[in-house]
């Protein structure tokens, strides 16, 4: 089994039973004009996620290991949405509304899609889900399992707001996370570190906390391995 340099410790990575979770990389989040920018922040910090997770989805794909997408968003109606989130932050455009991309976070719209430079293939789950956790009101748990998944590679955005409570149900559903700190990121620097600290803490109280060209490179040995097996 591949260990893969983490912290607390070395994560033993097992191939056979790992899926990639990419979380919420829409247009909305990483683009002008869409949801993030309309809280006030600067979506161009989001951006250094790119690269690195396209790297790494190319290897997920070349190597078989199972990957899944999630986007945050709403039913066109909003009968999903909780009227304490669309007001929260009073935000110059509020979910729903009409933005230079679409209806913010609405399903369907093109700021809601997930960006093109990582745009699901088909045959990997795209899920979407109307709270931060990936796991809340949506069928992620039950795709895990009948996959017999039990580690999940997580990236995405952002590190202390979706990726921190999707590891945190993750956590107490049983699934071993390790994060990948150069593929999730935040709008507040001070954020991501603090998001990063929390996860690995405690001898890893919610996961580990990696880098994505380990993981590049236990997948390349993975299926070395099955190749010569
Ligand atoms: N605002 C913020 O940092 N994040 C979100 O609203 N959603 C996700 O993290 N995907």
């Amino acid at each position: 089994m591949p260990m893969i340099d983490a912290e607390p410790y070395e994560f033993a990575f097992d191939p056979a039973e790992a899926a990639l979770l990419i979380i919420d990389m829409q247009r909305d989040f990483l683009e002008p004009g869409g949801f993030g920018e309309s809280l006030g922040n600067d979506v161009g910090l989001l951006r250094r996620t790119i690269a690195p997770i396209g790297r790494l989805l190319d290897a997920a794909r070349a190597s078989g290991l199972p990957v899944i997408h999630t986007r945050e968003g709403h039913r066109p109606d909003l009968a999903d949405l909780a009227p304490a989130k669309k007001a929260r932050g009073k935000p110059s455009l509020a979910i729903g509304d009409c933005g230079a991309m679409g209806r913010l976070l609405v399903r369907g719209e093109p700021g809601h899609d997930i960006i093109p430079e990582l745009y699901p293939q088909k045959g990997e789950p795209v899920i979407d889900k109307p709270g931060k956790g990936a796991f809340y009101a949506t069928d992620l748990d039950t795709i895990l399992k009948h996959r017999g998944v039990s580690q999940l590679i997580v990236c995405g955005v952002t590190t202390e707001v979706c990726v921190n409570t999707s590891v945190r149900e993750a956590n107490d559903r049983g699934f071993d996370c390790l994060v990948l700190e150069d593929c999730v990121g935040s709008y507040f620097p001070e954020f991501q570190e603090m998001g990063l600290r929390m996860i690995k803490a405690q001898g890893g109280i919610f996961g580990w906390v990696g880098r994505s060209d380990a993981v590049i490179t236990a997948l390349g040995a993975a299926n070395f391995e099955r190749r010569i097996a």
